[in-house]
């Protein structure tokens, strides 16, 4: 079968992870990219030898000649580019955090199910191995039924230096961290009903909040916490992993730092390195992230084949990003949030 042909705009900081992915998975390259920074192009281009490369989005899918597109630009530009590629009939991944606002989030993955095409957020977090090992784990019933957990993800990393748009936004820690891990706690505990949250700005040289505590409250009866901070200075940095509990009716579960999973239950404890492998092209301490972008790649390329939903699509991630908008709302205004208060269409009213 011929190669998916593939076409990436937004040539950042984060974009050099997704062309190592890209060039190594099976079943699709790329073949365009696009920058409306004509350094950022250049040097995209340069190293990965990719010829055609145009400074606007609207040339790139003018000539077309591919089958996919992959949105690596920041936030401000994701519903415009999702909504051209849209119009042009094109499969589209796009990065977190899907929108600005749900409204936005909504008519992206509105106007992608009425072009018919396949629409994924890059949510790659929980395609980290550690934490598929977590779900494994749970999966295969040793600690029984989960009632409660926590996702933790406490650092004192200087995330600026390398996005420093990351400092001048009025949102922060939630909308840009927090999201992954409100995703991982979905992806482990099953969709939330509904958000506590409580956030601080620690740091006075940033604009938004950089601590976030949020409680959950899961289909289910589980409840979890998901914890994030860019403010905790600890003896070993832990960046860029998410520590995660589970406690259940037959033993529990630790994912801790170090890519240490214990798992306890009346048959003993068991402790597994489940460390992440450091790819050619990785570095630690980020190789846990590189590693979980190259799996989500593979993700899109199987679905996009197969005809099947991704498992981060649009439409799921509407779940997600519901809750980063509850928490926000919850924090501000000091009480519960459900979600279906900030989600306007259920996502089962969009068709796939
Ligand atoms: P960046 O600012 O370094 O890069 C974005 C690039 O997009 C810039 O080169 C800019 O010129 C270009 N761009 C913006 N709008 C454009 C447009 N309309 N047309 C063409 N080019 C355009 O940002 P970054 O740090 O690489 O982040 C990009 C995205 O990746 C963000 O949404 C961020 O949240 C996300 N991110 C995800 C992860 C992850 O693990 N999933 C990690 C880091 C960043
Ligand atoms: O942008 C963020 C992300 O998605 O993962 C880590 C990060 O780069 C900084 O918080």
């Amino acid at each position: 079968m011929a190669d998916l042909k593939g076409a990436l705009i937004g040539c950042g900081f984060f974009a050099v992870n997704q062309m190592h992915g890209w060039r190594d998975a099976e079943g699709a390259r790329i073949v365009a990219i696009c920058d409306r920074d004509p350094e950022r192009l250049r040097a995209v281009g340069d190293e990965f030898a990719i010829t055609r490369r145009y400074l606007s989005a609207d040339d790139l899918f003018a000539d077309g000649g591919f089958d996919f597109v992959d949105i690596a630009t920041t936030v401000g530009s994701h519903r415009a580019l999702v909504e051209l590629a849209a119009r042009h009939g094109i499969a589209t991944i796009c990065q977190k955090p899907i929108a600005p606002t749900m409204e936005d989030a909504e008519a992206m993955v509105e106007a992608c199910a009425k072009a018919g095409v396949a629409f994924m957020v890059h949510e790659n977090f929980r395609w980290q191995s550690p934490i598929r090992a977590v779900k494994a784990a749970i999966d295969s019933g040793t600690v029984g039924e989960v009632f409660w957990g926590r996702v933790s993800f406490r650092s004192g990393y200087d995330v600026f230096s390398g996005q420093p748009y990351l400092a001048t936004g009025k949102r922060f820690i939630i909308e840009d961290l927090g999201i992954h891990a409100l995703d991982v706690a979905r992806y482990i505990f099953g969709d939330a009903t509904a958000v506590t949250a409580r956030t601080r700005r620690v740091n006075p040289a940033i604009a938004g909040e950089d601590v976030a505590t949020m409680l959950l409250d899961h289909k289910g009866a589980i409840t979890s916490i998901v914890d994030c901070s860019y403010a905790t200075r600890l003896p070993i940095e832990p960046f860029p992993e998410t520590l995660i509990e589970v406690d259940g009716s037959k033993g529990t579960l630790r994912l801790s730092q170090g890519y240490h999973l214990t798992m306890h239950s009346k048959d003993g404890t068991k402790v597994t390195n489940v460390e992440p492998p450091v790819l050619s092209w990785a570095a630690p301490p980020w190789h846990n992230i590189q590693e979980s972008v190259a799996r989500i790649q593979q993700h899109w390329v199987e679905a996009l084949r197969a005809g099947r939903e991704p498992d981060t699509s649009g439409r799921d991630n509407l779940e997600t990003f519901a809750l980063v908008e509850a928490s926000y709302l919850s924090a501000a205004e000091g009480r519960t949030v459900s979600v279906a208060e900030v989600i306007g269409r259920r996502p089962s009213q969009f068709s796939r």
